[in-house]
């Protein structure tokens, strides 16, 4: 009998990659969206007649109960969340709704259906914020610095406890950031590249950012979801960091987008007041140790590879 899994979030980017792993592992997947005016399924277009779609939201419990009691699946991704860290402070409430409440209202929710459903939380490297060791492990104490940041913490440690309390098989990854052609066009990596190509192909003359500073610890999407895949297929749940060990400044991420369209940065680049943050993680860099011990998961895209891929992407889109 095929495994069933449910995953929330299933239009984002990390969704539409686990969705792939999980029907190529023989899943019978099925994805919870929320109601839209406008279909948002453009990620998962591709393979949407081999998915099971179905609705809900992670601010209504009963949706979930209800998916549940009807699909019966044996793991639940629970992806879903208000994603964006800039968003969070515009946002502070809503994002607390979704990317910490709904974390409960999720787990609460198994615990009414069915104890023995194993549960994966995306949690966040933005938990160690301000970061107090470098790199960040599993031991690193949290310090968040955004409304988001805080309902990561909230989600990650809910998880804890429902484990704890009622010996749920519920796991949380500690994902670094990690990208793709798939990525949000407000996240950094996905801003640079597109501007990049619209640079590349005339549409634009400059790429307005915020702090070049920072530095990120930014790996492949799809390498990632199957790091979440290998943590509910242990026999004891647990929390894992997973990321490259290696970080690079937003200057350098520039640096090496513009060169592979064969221009130079510093020659559209604009620093633009609105993109800085009113309280900005410097700073982030994670040990996967103990990921690629137990797990046995290694990252197979470097940090060249990946902006690279990411820039012909956005040239082939665009000239399409
Ligand atoms: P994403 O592309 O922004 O996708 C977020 C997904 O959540 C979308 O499918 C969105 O649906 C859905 N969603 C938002 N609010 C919802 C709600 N109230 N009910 C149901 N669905 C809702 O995010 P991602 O990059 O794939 O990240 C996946 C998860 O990993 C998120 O929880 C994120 O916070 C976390 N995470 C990401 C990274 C990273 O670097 N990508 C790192 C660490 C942790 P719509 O399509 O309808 O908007
Ligand atoms: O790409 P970002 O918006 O990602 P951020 O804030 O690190 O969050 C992402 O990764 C987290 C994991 O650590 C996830 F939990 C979260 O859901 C999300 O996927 O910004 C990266 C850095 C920041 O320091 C930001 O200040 O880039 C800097 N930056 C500079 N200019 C910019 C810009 N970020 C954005 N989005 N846009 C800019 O113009």
């Amino acid at each position: 009998m095929a495994k069933r899994a449910l995953i929330t979030g299933i239009t984002g980017q990390d969704g539409s990659y686990l969705a792939e792993l999980l029907l190529s592992e023989g899943y019978h997947v099925v994805g919870m969206v929320r109601r839209s005016s406008t279909e948002t399924f453009e990620r998962i277009a591709h393979i949407q007649d081999q998915l099971t779609l179905v609705s809900g939201d992670l601010l209504d419990e009963v949706s979930l109960i209800n998916i549940l009691q009807e699909h019966r699946p044996h793991e639940v991704y629970n992806l879903a969340a208000q994603s964006f860290v800039q968003t969070s402070w515009a946002q502070p409430v809503f994002t607390g709704e979704s990317t910490a409440m709904g974390v409960t209202r999720m787990l609460d929710a198994i615990r009414t259906v069915d104890s023995e459903i194993r549960f994966y939380q995306a949690s966040s490297s933005e938990m160690f914020g301000k970061v107090q060791a470098v790199p960040q492990d599993e031991d690193t104490p949290f310090y968040p610095r955004s409304p988001y940041g805080v309902a990561k913490v909230y989600g990650h440690w809910i998880t804890v406890n429902y484990r704890e309390s009622y010996d749920l098989h519920a796991s949380s990854g500690i994902l670094f950031n990690h990208e793709s052609p798939r990525r949000g066009l407000e996240f950094v990596t996905r801003k640079v590249t597109n501007g990049v190509a619209k640079i590349k192909l005339g549409l634009a003359n400059e790429l307005r950012l915020g702090n070049l500073d920072a530095q990120r610890d930014w790996g492949f999407a799809a390498d990632y979801v199957r790091a979440m895949y290998l943590m509910l297929q242990q026999d004891r749940p647990d929390d894992y960091v997973v990321a490259t060990g290696e970080t690079h400044p937003v200057r350098e991420l520039c640096e090496v987008a513009f060169a592979a369209a064969g221009l130079h940065w510093e020659n559209f680049v604009v620093i633009d007041p609105q993109f800085m943050r009113p309280a900005e993680v410097d700073l982030l860099v994670g040990d996967p140790s103990k990921a690629e011990r137990v797990l046995g998961w290694r990252r197979e895209v470097d940090f060249p590879s990946l902006v690279e891929m990411m820039v012909a992407a956005d040239l082939k889109a665009l000239q399409r």
